[in-house]
């Protein structure tokens, strides 16, 4: 594994009311099965006690599930109630995943709960100052921006990835009037209170495009969105899950947020809950 640790080097430990936040942290996993223990050792290891893991997975043909059982029996273990596996017996969309996951972080109690991909790209060392970010500037979600003054990309994307991933952030910014540097990305928290306002049964988005409906509910809801730097890296092991589908998604959804139509409900998948 190559992962730099240089762009966070501030180990100081947190000051309270930080590190006693109730936070959760909700990840979708889909054959992650070579990332999923180094991404729970990495998390777990924030100066954060009431932090909890929920893993989302989509019955991952990899056996990404049962390895997470087993983290969460270890790791419930050293403490109790630290780590959550949802089991998902179809796999419907990142989007459907992330739902998933906040609404069972709510149902625990969680004050902040962050959103981030399963494959090491988001590295849970922003966490800590993500969550003193959205506190002292009150804002509704803090974003982990690949595009404001200090965030980078891994040198590993090339050029036409990185004008793709461009032109996604300013069609959006377009059609929906986001005033955002990184539109799509999906290193997240967000507020309980913000969480509980957006009706996430009406969520319209499967996919990735997710991420987008979710900043443009929050803008609707007048809270603000702050964005701080983060280097996001190249996925650790395993490959991309982004489809023709999901990326045609992503092109249709900023139109139908934008000028209407019906919502449709959330996927119907049944949630079976795991927790050791
Ligand atoms: N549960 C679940 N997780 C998914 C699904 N699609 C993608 N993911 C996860 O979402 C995260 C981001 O996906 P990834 O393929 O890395 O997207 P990319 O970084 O844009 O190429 C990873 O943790 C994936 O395992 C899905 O349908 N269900
Ligand atoms: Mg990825």
């Amino acid at each position: 594994m190559n992962i730099a640790r240089s762009y966070v080097n501030d180990t100081s430990p947190l000051p309270s009311p930080w590190r006693d936040a109730q936070v959760a942290v909700v990840v979708p996993t889909y054959n992650e099965a070579g990332n999923i223990a180094e991404l729970t050792r990495s998390i777990h290891a924030l100066d954060l006690p009431n932090l909890m893991l929920i893993i989302v997975d989509d019955d991952s043909p990899d056996g990404t599930g049962s390895i997470a059982d087993d983290l969460a029996g270890r790791a419930n273990e050293d403490r109790p109630g630290s780590m959550v596996v949802l089991h998902r017996k179809v796999k419907e969309g990142i989007g459907r995943a992330h739902i998933a996951g906040m609404k069972e972080a709510l149902a625990r109690g969680a004050d902040y709960v962050v959103q981030m991909d399963g494959d090491l790209s988001h590295r849970p060392e922003y966490i800590p100052r993500m969550l003193g970010t959205i506190m002292s500037a009150h804002a509704g979600v803090v974003i982990g921006s690949r595009y404001v003054a200090g965030g980078s990309l891994s040198a590993d994307w090339g050029r036409h990835r990185r004008l793709l991933s461009k032109f996604a952030g300013l069609y959006v910014n377009a059609i929906l009037k986001l005033p955002l540097r990184d539109a799509t990305g999906g290193f997240k928290m967000w507020r309980r209170d913000v969480l509980e306002r957006i009706d996430l049964n009406a969520i319209r988005s499967d996919g990735y495009s997710f991420q987008v409906e979710m900043n443009h509910l929050c803008r609707q809801l007048g809270q603000s969105i702050v964005e701080i730097p983060i280097h996001f890296e190249e996925r650790n092991a395993g490959s991309s899950k982004i489809s023709f589908a999901v990326q045609l998604e992503s092109m249709l959804t900023p139109f139908a947020l934008r000028f209407g139509g019906r919502r449709r409900p959330a996927g119907q998948a049944e949630a079976v809950r795991s927790l050791r």
